[in-house]
């Protein structure tokens, strides 16, 4: 018996990202299930799968049902404790759940105001005073973890809060949102890590253009992929 994942198209949907990075960089089996959001059979598929309303949702091998990516998160770090999803010290363990669950429930402005599209990135977009608000937490956030683990990752090796965070640097990449030397470092290490890449790719293949993520009349350039 394995975990049952249903995620939305890969280009776009930001929180199935977060739920299939739960599993494929710490080598969690799961069989993942597409539906398309926007598309007509959406909600009957959420429905279908047994959850309720938005993706990614996961079907435990007992037949649980978590419908909230940090729920999915939570859960799989308590059953896989020895795989890394979150750090093991103490005092980072406990910045990582905080800084997750500030990811869950904010940044408000930048996801209204820049919906993740891995397909392109754009040209001239102008940030409101909210949006260079969550970005500037966002700075903090990083600049401090980094800072305190040297990197490459927020807690050193590739966790949870980098899955948590990975859909708020592809905006930062995309939209051209100021960061530090820091950051974009970081930034690089996340976007071409393999599972990253892999999502990507396979989200550039099986996805179709959604206009509803179409910032026009802002001009596209290339996704960037450092190299
Ligand atoms: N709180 C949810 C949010 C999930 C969410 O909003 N997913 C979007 C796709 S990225 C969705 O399913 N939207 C459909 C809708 O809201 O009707 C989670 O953490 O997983």
């Amino acid at each position: 018996m394995a975990y049952d994942l249903l995620i939305g198209q890969k280009s776009y949907s930001s929180w199935s990202l977060r739920g299939w990075l739960a599993f494929a960089p710490f080598d969690i089996p799961v069989n993942v299930h597409k539906t398309v959001i926007y598309g007509d059979s959406f909600y009957d598929d959420v429905a279908a799968f047994g959850a309720h309303r938005t993706v990614p949702a996961v079907r435990t091998p007992e037949g649980g049902m978590l419908t909230e990516s940090i729920a999915i998160a939570w859960h799989l770090a308590d059953a896989f404790p020895d795989r890394g999803l979150l750090p093991a010290d103490p005092v980072a363990r406990a910045e990582a759940l905080s800084i997750m669950a500030e990811m869950h429930s904010g940044f408000t402005a930048l996801r209204a105001a820049c919906p993740m599209n891995l397909r392109t990135a754009w040209v001239g977009f102008q940030p409101s005073e909210g949006v260079l608000a969550d970005v500037a937490r966002v700075e903090q956030i990083f600049t401090r973890a980094l800072n305190r683990s040297g990197g490459p990752f927020l807690y050193g090796a590739f966790s949870m809060v980098d899955a948590y965070y990975a859909p708020v640097v592809t905006r930062l990449l995309t939209y051209a949102l100021p960061m530090s030397d820091t950051v974009a470092t970081y930034a690089k290490a996340l976007t071409t890590h393999p599972a990253f890449l892999g999502w990507r790719a396979e989200g550039l293949v099986e996805d179709a253009e959604v206009a509803v993520y179409d910032m026009a009349p802002l001009d596209r350039i290339a996704f960037p992929t450092f190299g």
